[in-house]
């Protein structure tokens, strides 16, 4: 190989490669789920303080979900959705509600 030849090898290896920091993250959904337990003030109350809905909003995505059996309550990159999934869970659990909330890939 001559010294043009290299020179063009390394040029070509140092590329930026079609995988770069120009990649979007994947999204996931964070989905909760209806039941018959859980009292529609404290649903509204978990979209309010963990998904930083107004009153408004929280309500007619509750009533939502209340009627469709499931709903979004928000899109985010993984490590934030699993957050917003550990924290719902453990508001739930700590007030002895069966709600129950999970993610799934957008
Ligand atoms: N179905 C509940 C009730 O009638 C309210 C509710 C709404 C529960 C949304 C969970 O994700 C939920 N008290």
């Amino acid at each position: 190989m001559n010294d043009k030849e290299l020179n063009q090898q390394k040029e070509i290896s140092t590329l930026p490669s079609e995988k770069s920091d120009t990649q979007k993250p994947s999204l996931f959904k964070v989905v909760m789920l209806n039941d018959d337990y859980t009292p529609m003030e404290f649903v509204v109350e978990v979209l309010i303080t963990i998904f930083g809905m107004n009153k408004n909003n929280a309500t007619k995505i509750m009533l939502d979900i209340h009627t469709k059996g499931k709903g979004i309550c928000g899109i985010y990159t993984y490590e934030i959705a699993e957050t917003r999934v550990d924290q719902v869970m453990r508001m739930a659990k700590h007030h002895q509600h069966p709600l129950l909330c999970s993610m799934e890939e957008d």
